[in-house]
This record gives C-alpha cells, structure tokens and sequence, in this order.
C-alpha cells in the first residue's frame, strides 16, 4: 500500500530461479502482492517463489507474452507493476512510479531506460537494437517515446482488460506501450529509471527477438 492504493507485482520468469530470490526479497514494503508466472520453466522457479511468498500462476505455452497473459488477470490490487523475474529493474522506485502516475493523473506509466545510467547493465548490441525499435515506433506510430521495449510498466490494474494486446511473445511490451497510447481515454507517460546488470542467463534470443519485434510493429500498423 502506498498513498491508499494497493499494488501488485507480476514478473513473468522462464528459468529464473536465481534472479526470483534477489527480486522477491529486494520488494519494498508497499508491495502489497507479487505474481510469478512460472513459465513452463525446467527449474525451481515456481517453488521457490512460493516459499517466498509469492502468488505463482502456472503457463504452459512458452513466451513472454503468454506468460503476461496468464499472469495480469490474477492481479487483485488497484495498481499493477510488472518487472522481469532477474534484477534488472527497479523495485526500489516502485512508490516513486507510482508518485508519478498519481501526481500526474495519468493511467499508464512505462519505465524509460534510457540514457543508461549504468552502460555496463545492457550490451552495445542490445542498446542498438533497442534504439533502431524505438526510432521504428516513431516512424510507424508517431509517438516519440524514449523507451519502446522496457518491460516495467505501471498502470491502475482497470487499464489492461481495455487493452487489446495480441502477441503471446516479445512483441507483447511494444503493444502493450501502442495500445495504451492510442486508447483515447487513457493516460499514458514514461518516467526515467535505472536499469541494472540482469541476474542469471540472458533468455533474449536478439537478433530472433529483434527482427521479430520490428516486424509485429510493421504488422499492427497496416493492420
Ligand atoms: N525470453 C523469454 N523470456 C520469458 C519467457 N517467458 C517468460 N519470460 C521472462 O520474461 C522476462 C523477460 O525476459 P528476458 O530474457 O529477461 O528479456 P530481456 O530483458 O529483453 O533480456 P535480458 O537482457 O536477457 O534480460 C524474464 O523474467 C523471463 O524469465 C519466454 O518464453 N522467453
Ligand atoms: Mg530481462
């Protein structure tokens, strides 16, 4: 609880038994609630989350996307936050998100990670894809946003059944971002973050992931 409104976590994890402990136990106290959705993951992710605490939500089908899917619908507070399940993002400016959404009456937050605070926590390569996505969004959609892939989002938990988001993979942050931009009554705005070095094995397949992303934006827009 912060400022009267409840919040929810919900970190979608594919083999993150490592980074889930740091994350699970680094949550600040105004985090009301934490959904791991354990994605047909081979490890212990889904027990150890458990025995943390969390609320954990099992998928079958593999993706980040159909991981958000499962996971977003079980969110019982007024705000939900979403992070990936190996440290990246920042649990500790969680209150100062939602400061942001409150004070500026917005709906929908994105968490920008750029310009990097620390160069070392993302590769050039990954920096470089990263921007040629975010120059596609503006190209494509008009909307000059710094951060087109970040995966923290911040948004009052009765945005997302409003949302039409497709994608059961990566495209899913990128949509989810257009979705909320184009709906006429809700609020959308990005607010700077840090970003750090990811715990256990990179997942992203990016040169499979990046030419994927940029295809569903081509995609969305003529459709
Ligand atoms: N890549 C991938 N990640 C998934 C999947 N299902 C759930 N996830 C989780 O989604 C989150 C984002 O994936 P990451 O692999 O961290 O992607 P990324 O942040 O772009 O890349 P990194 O630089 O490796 O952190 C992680 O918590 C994953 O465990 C899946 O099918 N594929
Ligand atoms: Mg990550």
């Amino acid at each position: 609880m912060h400022r009267d409104v409840t919040i929810s976590v919900v970190i979608p994890c594919y083999n993150e038994e490592e980074g889930i402990q740091h994350v699970i136990r680094a949550m600040p106290s105004c985090v009301d609630e934490i959904v791991v959705v354990d994605n047909n993951s081979t490890d212990r992710t889904g027990e150890v989350a458990k025995s943390l605490g969390a609320k954990v939500v099992f998928e079958e089908r593999k993706g980040y996307g159909a991981a958000y899917k499962a996971g977003l619908p079980a969110v019982t507070a007024d705000i939900t936050v979403t992070m990936d399940g190996d440290g990246s993002y920042p649990s500790e400016q969680i209150a100062e998100l939602v400061d942001h959404l409150l004070d500026n009456d917005l709906d929908f937050v994105s968490a920008a990670r750029f310009p990097l605070k620390n160069p070392a926590a993302m590769s050039f390569s990954n920096r470089m894809g990263n921007m040629i996505l975010t120059i596609a969004m503006l190209v494509l959609y008009g909307k000059n946003i710094k951060d087109s892939q970040s995966g923290m989002w911040v948004f009052k938990s009765n945005v997302y059944p409003r949302l039409n988001v497709t994608s059961g993979g990566m495209p899913f942050s990128e949509e989810i971002k257009i979705e909320a931009i184009r709906a006429k009554d809700i609020r959308f705005g990005e607010y700077r973050v840090n970003y750090h070095e990811r715990i256990g094995e990179v997942k992203l397949e990016k040169w499979r992931d990046g030419f994927r992303n940029l295809f569903f934006l081509v995609k969305k827009r003529f459709q």
